[in-house]
Parts: C-alpha cells; sequence; structure tokens
C-alpha cells in the first residue's frame, strides 16, 4: 500500500478519498497543517499553490483537493468561495437565493492537486452536474450534499458508495490514480 499525506481540514474528503483510493491500493493519511488558500476565481490556481508549498513544508509528497459548488442561474456562485460561502450563508439561504428560479443546474467540481517536496504541482480534476434541489433533503455526506441533486436523489439521500462512484471528488481521483499507477 502506498500512503499519501492528505493535506485537509475537511474529515469528511479524507473519508472519501480514502473509500475511493483504497481500491487501487493507496491509503492516505490526514494532515491538518493547513495551507494559504488564495484568492483567486478558479480552483486550480489555489490547489496548485496549496500542494506545492504543503510539500515543501511537510517535506512529504501531498495531495489537496479544492472543491465549488457552480451554480448556473448565480452565475457560478459560489464556485471557488464555497467553504466561505457554506460558513457564512449555509444551505438555507443558497435555497432562498434560488426561489423562484427554473434554472437549477449546478456543477460540483473537484481539483486535486498532487506535489512532492522541491517538485512540480500536478493537477486533476473532475466534475458532476447535477440540480439545486428545491428544499435539503438526506442526512448523509457534508456541505452541499443536502441541496444538490444527481437523478432525482440528492448525495445526501444517498449511500456513501453511491456518492464516491457519481461525485466530482471520484472522478478527480479516479485521474489521480490512473496518472499515478502510469508515472510511479
Ligand atoms: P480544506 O480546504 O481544508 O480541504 P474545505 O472544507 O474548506 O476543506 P474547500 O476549500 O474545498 O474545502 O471548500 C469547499 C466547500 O464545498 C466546503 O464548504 C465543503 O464543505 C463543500 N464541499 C466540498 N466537497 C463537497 C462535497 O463532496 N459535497 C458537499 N459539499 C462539498
Amino acid at each position: 500500500m502506498r500512503k499519501i499525506i492528505f493535506v485537509t481540514g475537511n474529515p469528511h474528503k479524507v473519508r472519501e478519498a480514502s473509500d475511493i483510493l483504497s481500491h487501487v491500493g493507496i491509503t492516505v493519511e490526514q494532515n491538518n497543517c493547513g495551507y494559504p488558500e488564495l484568492q483567486e476565481d478558479e480552483l486550480e490556481p489555489i490547489a496548485r499553490f496549496g500542494a506545492r508549498w504543503a510539500a515543501d513544508k511537510l517535506n512529504r509528497e501531498v495531495m489537496v483537493d479544492d472543491s465549488g459548488l457552480f451554480i448556473e442561474a448565480l452565475r457560478g456562485f459560489p464556485g471557488p468561495y464555497s467553504a466561505y460561502v457554506f460558513d457564512t450563508l449555509g444551505n438555507a439561504r443558497i435555497l432562498k437565493l434560488m426561489e423562484g428560479e427554473t434554472n437549477r443546474r449546478a456543477i460540483f467540481r473537484c481539483v486535486i492537486g498532487y506535489c512532492r517536496p522541491g517538485g512540480e504541482p500536478y493537477l486533476f480534476s473532475g466534475e458532476v452536474t447535477g440540480e439545486i434541489a428545491d428544499e435539503m433533503r438526506g442526512s448523509g455526506g457534508f456541505g452541499y450534499d443536502p441541496i444538490f441533486e444527481v437523478g432525482g436523489a440528492t448525495f445526501g439521500e444517498m449511500e456513501e458508495e453511491e456518492k464516491n462512484r457519481l461525485s466530482h471528488r471520484y472522478a478527480a481521483l479516479s485521474e489521480f490514480a490512473r496518472w499515478l499507477k502510469e508515472k510511479y
């Protein structure tokens, strides 16, 4: 088993990544050291900077995950500001913003950044298209899961394995695992 340090403060991400990567012989270990999150309009520069910063600080190979929910009717909001918006507004206020809106389309994106000490960061991205539900449903998952619907069910209503087969994180981690296998 290969072990990769996952720098994140979010234990839910670690749990999902562990489930997904265990199938390809990789274990992940959470490190909570944090990294400076750049204020950017896109996820990629945030993940790139974070991965390099953490690899150099810890002197270990690391991965980071920057994710965001992009709601079409809100012109991509909250996007890269998803963590801040979740903490300040939360799902109920997002639903309020979406009241009466017929275009419910939204995309969840995940960018995994991987870096070795002194090396260049590599990025792997994945996304899933869904809809913003009319109300919160389900108690599973975390964050925006109760309001993000794919094929009629919210991520919050799904079993963990089901979300982990469909999610933006699964798509990004699959790319990452394929690349790791080819390269190392
Ligand atoms: P780290 O930066 O420490 O990794 P974080 O939770 O702050 O953890 P992000 O900066 O990537 O993560 O913020 C993304 C926001 O979107 C945050 O509020 C998450 O709870 C939420 N989020 C990310 N992935 C999600 C998922 O799979 N389902 C639901 N919400 C998710």
